[in-house]
């Protein structure tokens, strides 16, 4: 089917969805995502900004989810700062920023980090630990790229025998698309295979094994890496619930469903309205805001460790020791 046919949120959001939090007006707009913007700061220098936007089943919602871009921002510092992995994080202090005022500081601390401008390395590198989403949906199907090496007999949400790399394509619109271990290849060449291969499943193991101590599941994650002055860089946001699969461990079993730490409230939520998942959605009443952004804040905690409210640190509370 052609991409501008296909049903429901493949289609562009709304011009104003779009441009809601384009709200660094001095700075030069560099690329977007559903719920990330990128400016540049100079010709080596990006500021990379999560908003407080959230997307279900595809399509931005109306609402924004209080201090969601914080959260993605603090775990994405939490890894890149514990991770031996080159990459694009310059810093998260905006203060020396000579075109930021004031008021861009206050609103953008927490949520936006200063990043090495990279040349993008045009495929997008998953990797997954369990059977779920887009490899289960084809594993149950007869099979295709992301699970063509797999044992037969496996069930939704089951643990495989070892993390595979599943590499896609990033589709402008809608979603990514798998591809095989060949066609990736094609676009990046087999040394650079090779290498984004053998450092995508080293990052999941380290983050894997860093959340198993907590409690939680990392069931898959996708890395974006780039060139830096001609070295192999791991830029994007990393290892945050947007880009990842989080499942409380006590909550897994293979066979059924596993309720994702943050969203599955919201999408369940969303499934008991009347709403054909084309824009515009329904409205979120102010509890499942709030229901949603203390799962938000939960993930962050039980995955570093560290409470909220101390992010970012040397911010504190007004009256706080
Ligand atoms: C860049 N994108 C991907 C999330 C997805 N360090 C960098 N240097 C140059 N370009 C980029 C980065 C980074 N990170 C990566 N686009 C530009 C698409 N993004 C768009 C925003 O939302």
């Amino acid at each position: 089917m052609p991409r501008a046919l296909r049903p429901n949120g493949e289609r562009p959001e709304p011009r104003q969805l779009r441009l809601r939090c384009r709200r660094v007006p001095s700075l030069p707009h560099v690329a977007s995502g559903k719920v990330r913007e990128i400016y540049e700061i100079d010709p080596d220098t990006l500021l990379f900004t999560a908003t407080d936007r959230i997307s279900a089943f595809d399509v931005i919602l109306r609402q924004e989810i209080p201090d969601k871009g914080r959260v993605l921002t603090g775990l994405s510092l939490h890894f890149f700062e514990m991770m031996s992995m080159r990459n694009h994080l310059i810093g998260a202090d905006l203060t020396a920023i000579a075109q930021l005022t004031d008021a861009d500081i206050a609103s953008l601390t927490g949520r936006a980090m200063l990043v090495r401008r990279a040349e993008v390395i045009p495929v997008e590198c998953v990797v997954r630990g369990y059977l779920y989403g887009s490899a289960w949906d084809e594993y149950r199907t007869g099979g295709g790229p992301a699970t063509e090496h797999l044992p037969d007999g496996l069930l939704m949400a089951d643990k495989l025998p070892a993390p595979i790399f599943t590499p896609a394509t990033k589709a402008t619109v809608g979603h990514d698309e798998n591809i095989t271990e060949t066609q990736a290849r094609e676009i990046v060449g087999g040394d650079v295979f090779e290498a984004l291969r053998a450092h995508s499943l080293d990052i999941y193991a380290q983050a894997a094994d860093h959340a198993a101590g907590r409690g939680v599941i990392l069931a898959d994650t996708k890395f974006e890496f780039g060139w830096v002055d001609g070295e192999l860089t791991l830029i994007d946001e990393v290892l945050t619930p947007d880009s990842s699969r989080y499942w409380p461990a006590d909550q897994w079993a293979p066979g059924r469903e596993a309720p994702s730490f943050d969203k599955q409230y919201v999408r369940e939520w969303l499934s008991s309205e009347r709403w054909d998942r084309r824009p515009p959605p329904p409205d979120l009443p102010p509890e499942v805001v709030a229901g949603t952004r203390d799962r938000y804040i939960e993930a962050y905690e039980a995955i570093t460790g560290a409470k909220f409210n101390d992010y970012p640190p040397g911010d504190h509370p007004p009256g706080g020791g």
